[in-house]
């Protein structure tokens, strides 16, 4: 989730360069670099903070400005903490490059090239790149050949554009992250995203995934994955710089539920190699004898990140056999809670600022207890404060409603679970962790199948004044989130159950009026249960909406999700919630990305 701009022109490369960084901004904003060419000549410049510190600084430099060529990057740190030396453009005598994604197989690209005494000098996966392309530009004295080397040795998610001494044009590179050529007489721009452009140009050409081109200000030339010579199509799009930041979805919760695959992916790819060896040992640097040995691990959160902690543990105590509590920061920090012996505490935060969360981290660190955090917001408190802490790459989340940071703390936590079982030699446990590498495409699919079906849904059901949401096992804390996204930006009052629970109170609230949303799994040891509960729905005429991978006739309607196992459902099974949510709040008119009384981030009481 970081940003990309870069440009070959007429013009000066820098302005054009700065300001479509600043549009990108709120993809990554925790450091930011450029690199200029004039003719030989490469200068890179870049820092740790946002772009205005780059400007301070390139201010201050004596670098020549008056460079036609450039690439610029703001990042949101993946490999490496944020710095100055892990900033990019990562360049080597010859190349300088920016990437966005994840390069999966840098730790054998690593091992490539240390055979051939070439060491990595940063914290990055990126820094691999300009290094594989500066060997095989000196083997082959070729830029473009030696950029279509190291690329084809490339696994994993990248957007590339790269720049070389000698050489006038630049090469780009795309898979699974976005790119897109902005075109203009006599001049060619690259960026991640049209809003970075699209006050230069409103003609577009999107790469596809596996394309390499070569660009320079007058010539465009793509290849494909075959490396056959192919011609995209151009698209013109007029959108305003603010849509374009939405990626011309008119919320940014909808553009951040469409990302949830991406987020995912980016959260497990790097971690978690071909084989299900689970890679935390960086991140986890709490003695691996005292994970091995735990006897208990207390989740702390509050809101949202609570519910993914409420959903993950039934897995983790499933696979690792260690009892998990999860509580509640603002009640923890008022309960003098009996830690046991080998006790690990871990504190979930999308921001990593919220105070109930914070509090709770604090006491528990004073008791001596070992600490580790799941953190989406790079350097902030909870993060720093914490023993060790595994970020969730899911990029900045603005949404005040918090959809993406979910999935991603879920996949996180099933990490962690599969880390420790690893350790403790459970031997499904490789098998479990590649099981989680498919969940990116399923939560894609998720999304197109059922977005149009919610839609018209929401359309018929945004009038009422109460809903019900019930779930069993691990649908149930999923119900919980279901009825906090509608709470929080539709304004409708919904209430989360365990579906059992629903003979011991809430059953009174079934009428007509109360629609009731049912989460349940057709292959979960209760299916029929959940159905029972419909039953009894449906003879006190409430309307029931069924999220399910199985159509029931009970209910007015299904939404159906694709098939998947009981125990990764939860990805799955919570899209159609949180989509839910969004087209109520849209047809009743409210305001989506900042709802009434609520924030991004909590830091008071
Ligand atoms: C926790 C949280 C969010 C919620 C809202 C208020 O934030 O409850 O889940 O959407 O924005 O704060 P965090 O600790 O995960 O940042």
């Amino acid at each position: 989730m970081c940003g990309i701009v870069g440009y070959s022109g007429d013009k000066k490369a820098l302005g054009i360069l700065l300001s479509g960084l600043q549009s990108l901004e709120y993809r990554g904003y925790d450091s930011a670099g450029i690199s200029l060419k004039n003719n030989n000549d490469i200068k890179t410049i870049k820092t740790k903070g946002k772009v205005t510190d780059l400007i301070t600084l390139i201010a201050e430099s004596n670098i020549n400005t008056s460079a036609t060529v450039g690439i610029g990057h703001t990042r949101w740190a993946t490999h490496g903490s944020p710095s100055s030396v892990n900033a990019h453009p990562h360049y080597t005598e010859h190349v300088s490059l920016v990437h966005n994604g994840i390069i999966e197989n840098y730790r054998s690209l690593e091992k490539f090239l240390k055979a051939k005494n070439i060491n990595k000098t940063t914290g990055t996966d990126t820094e691999i790149i300009a290094l594989l392309v500066d060997f095989y530009l000196k083997e082959h004295k070729d830029f473009k050949n030696a950029f279509f080397e190291a690329i084809g040795m490339l696994k994993g998610s990248f957007a590339i554009a790269a720049i070389s001494k000698g050489f006038d044009y630049m090469m780009l590179a795309k898979n699974e992250s976005p790119l897109v050529i902005g075109l203009s007489k006599n001049e060619t721009y690259v960026a991640s995203d049209v809003s970075a452009l699209i006050e230069y140009t409103h003609d577009f050409i999107f790469l596809e995934d596996g394309d390499v081109a070569l660009i320079n200000k007058d010539n465009i030339t793509i290849w494909d994955k075959d490396k056959k010579e192919v011609k995209r199509n151009t698209t013109k799009i007029e959108w305003s710089k603010e849509k374009a930041q939405k990626g011309g979805y008119k919320h940014f919760m909808l553009k951040e539920i469409a990302e949830e695959d991406e987020a995912v992916r980016n959260t497990i790819q790097s971690r978690i190699d071909e084989d299900g060896n689970v890679f935390l040992n960086d991140e986890i640097t709490i003695d691996k004898k005292f994970l091995k040995n735990l006897d208990r691990i207390t989740i702390v959160a509050c809101g949202t990140s609570f519910y993914a902690g409420l959903t993950a543990k039934p897995i983790i105590e499933k696979y690792t056999d260690i009892k998990v509590d999860v509580e509640i920061g603002s009640e923890f920090r008022y309960y003098d809670y009996p830690y046991s012996k080998n006790n690990l505490f871990i504190a979930i935060s999308q921001s990593g600022e919220t105070a109930d969360t914070k509090e709770p981290l604090k006491m528990a660190k004073s008791k001596g207890i070992k600490t580790l955090s799941i953190v989406n917001v790079k350097e902030s408190a909870i993060a720093r404060l914490s023993d060790s802490c595994i970020y969730t790459l899911a990029g900045p989340e603005i949404s005040v409603a918090s959809t993406k940071a979910f999935t991603s703390q879920l996949a996180v936590l099933y990490m962690i679970a599969f880390y420790i079982a690893q350790i403790k030699n459970y031997e499904a446990a490789k098998k479990l962790s590649k099981k989680l590498l498919e969940i990116p495409s399923l939560i894609k699919n998720t999304f197109s199948q059922t977005q149009e079906t919610i839609k018209q849904l929401a359309d018929q059901y945004y009038n009422y004044q109460n809903f019900l949401y019930l779930g069993r096992g691990i649908c149930y804390p999923l119900a919980l989130e279901g009825a906090l996204k509608l709470k929080e930006i539709s304004y409708i009052h919904a209430e989360g159950y365990p579906a059992g629970e629903m003979k011991h109170g809430p059953i009174a609230l079934i009428d007509e009026n109360t629609p009731t949303l049912v989460v349940a799994h057709p292959k979960e040891p209760f299916y029929s249960k959940s159905l029972s509960n419909c039953e009894e729905i449906k003879s006190r005429h409430g309307k029931i909406i069924l999220v399910s991978s199985k159509k029931a006739d009970i209910a007015d309607c299904t939404i159906e999700v694709p098939d998947i196992d009981y125990d990764f459902s939860p990805f799955v099974y919570i899209i159609p919630l949180q989509l839910l949510a969004y087209y109520v709040a849209l047809f009743r008119g409210n305001d989506i990305d900042q709802p009434r009384n609520l924030a991004k981030s909590v830091t008071v009481e």
